[in-house]
């Protein structure tokens, strides 16, 4: 009511009213007196009503307006490459200071333990194989995000918001074809995108699409294109009498690695693809940082909310054996903690603490129900979500769940193919029928078995006490076993029937042959990443 005094008395004294109010004319004689006759200090509660309604117009402007968005996703970053989550080695400090203002999540999930089904859960608040991707998408791969999915880009850009993508897609096979849904079917009304990784490597990629056209060779390294032109579209492009949605997908730490010399200069070693892969991290801080700087220049800092997380753990590749999990088990690939658990970190001036850190688990499918909160958008409400909003972790309070965060990766690296976390505890099970670890063809027999694989083989931990995953404790801990054994057949099964399947298909393997590795990656004898 303070502004509202403020604002409303002063208008009142400038129409010759004062704010003395008991009831002595009707309206009508307000509306019908002459203006060369001033009326007296008097006035009804229904014209004050009135006058009331008047100034509610430019009161309700003065709201504050609705937020921007961003999403910016690393690929491959592990939970110990930065070192505000403890890491060591790598300098990333702009990312430290992003930590510092805001709030960092150390129990964060990425929804999968690689690229493609992670990202859909980031698009549709739904885990990845109720919608039908469980594993990355080669080139020409019948998989994709299909058009029947609702992603967060759609509900935002269908409440008003401008809309774009810039940086790896990954969510279809067939890129920038009319045989499938590209970028701009799925919300973005502007996209700069490719398809999976930068290609031959992160140094003058040839692969981006802007809005269905081929761009070309691009010069300069993968990270510092997408940053500069997610900035051009804020300050060129963007209908500025929108707020935005803004998702930005850097191509780094992911193979084919290429790094600037002066990021890998700060790493020196006697093996170049340390220095390499280390400088790759720098180099994809460097373009966050330029992020950052230019937000602040244009006076976008207050009203943005920002999310930054990786989309899955370390590679740890041959070709560049040095990312970290930290303490956690196991890397990319495994439904162990150090496939899954990624750095996250959240700033939202005025909503998140500088410096403040939550150990809440949030997960990939929570990011479409906690944007929708935030910008007062809906949910959709026709379909199953996987995740839950985790606006109440900025006020230090639990996200409400009504289903456990949980994992199902039928090609998972790791025996354990399946996951779920309740509270401090997680639960993992193997399958009983398992694709080949190794191969990118779809074939009928895997796809009938995702529909009739069952759970085998259990192990329960305790994260709170065993965050490294070393002791079993199904035999020791039955009642909570039990508890989350029923859980997690139950989930399994739901998702399972849910879930889309394929047809048959047989990898072409054309990526691999447009990679150029640079010298400083080390030449194992055999495999690719
Ligand atoms: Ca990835």
């Amino acid at each position: 009511m303070k502004r509202l005094s403020f604002i409303l008395f002063p208008a009142l004294r400038l129409s010759g009213f004062a704010p003395v109010v008991h009831r002595q004319r009707s309206p009508q004689d307000l509306r019908f007196r002459s203006r060369s006759q001033p009326m007296k200090t008097t006035i009804t509660f229904a014209a004050l009503a009135g006058a009331l309604l008047v100034l509610g117009a430019p009161l309700r402007a003065a709201e504050p307006a609705k937020p921007n968005v961003i999403f910016i996703l690393a690929d491959d970053l592990g939970y110990g490459d930065l070192r505000c989550f403890g890491g060591n080695d790598v300098h990333t400090p702009h990312l430290d200071k992003f930590a510092a203002e805001g709030l960092k999540l150390t129990n964060c999930y990425a929804a999968h333990a690689n690229c493609s089904p992670s990202r859909t859960a980031i698009m549709t608040g739904r885990t990845p194989s109720r919608v039908g991707v469980r594993n990355w998408i080669p080139e020409e791969s019948p998989v994709h995000l299909p058009r029947s999915e609702i992603t967060i880009a759609t509900l935002l850009r269908n409440a008003g918001y401008a809309t774009c993508h810039v940086g790896k897609w990954h969510l279809n096979g067939d890129f920038n074809k009319p045989t499938q849904p590209q970028p701009g079917d799925h919300g973005f009304g502007h996209w700069f995108s490719t398809q999976n990784n930068a290609l031959p490597n992160h140094h003058n990629p040839n692969n981006f699409v802007s809005d269905g056209r081929e761009v070309g060779v691009t010069d300069g390294y993968s990270s510092g294109i997408v940053a500069e032109e997610a900035i051009r579209w804020l300050r060129a492009t963007r209908d500025k009498a929108k707020p935005f949605f803004l998702y930005i997908c850097f191509h780094e730490p992911h193979e084919p690695i290429a790094t600037d010399e002066r990021y890998k200069k700060l790493y020196p070693s006697d093996d170049p693809s340390f220095s390499a892969h280390h400088g790759n991290i720098t180099q994809l801080d460097a373009a966050f940082g330029r992020l950052m700087h230019a937000l602040d220049q244009d006076g976008l800092r207050e009203n943005t909310f920002i999310v930054f997380t990786s989309d899955n753990g370390p590679a740890i590749t041959p070709f560049h054996p040095h990312g970290s999990a930290g303490p956690l088990r196991d890397k990319k690939g495994s439904l162990y903690e150090g496939g899954i658990r990624v750095p996250g970190i959240v700033r939202w001036p005025g909503k998140t603490k500088p410096a403040s850190v939550s150990d809440e688990p949030v997960c990939g499918v929570d990011y479409l129900p906690t944007i929708c909160a935030a910008t007062g958008v809906q949910a959709p409400q026709d379909r199953q979500l996987d995740g839950a909003s985790f606006l109440p972790v900025l006020e230090g309070k639990p996200v409400a769940r009504t289903t456990p965060l949980y994992w199902h990766f039928n090609r998972a690296t790791s025996t354990m193919k399946i996951a779920l976390r309740v509270g401090d505890w997680k639960l993992l099970a193997a399958l009983d029928k398992n694709p080949p670890p190794r191969g990118n063809d779809i074939t009928e027999g895997e796809e009938q078995d995702f529909k009739t694989a069952e759970p085998v083989s259990f192990e329960l931990y305790n994260l709170r006490s065993d965050l490294a995953e070393t002791a079993n404790l199904t035999e020791t801990e039955p009642a909570k076993f039990a508890e989350l054994e029923a859980a997690l057949v139950a989930k399994y099964h739901e998702v399972r029937a849910a879930g889309r399947t394929w047809p048959a298909w047989k990898y072409p393997g054309g990526e691999g042959k447009k990679m150029v590795w640079p010298d400083d990656a080390r030449k194992p004898k055999a495999g690719r990443p």
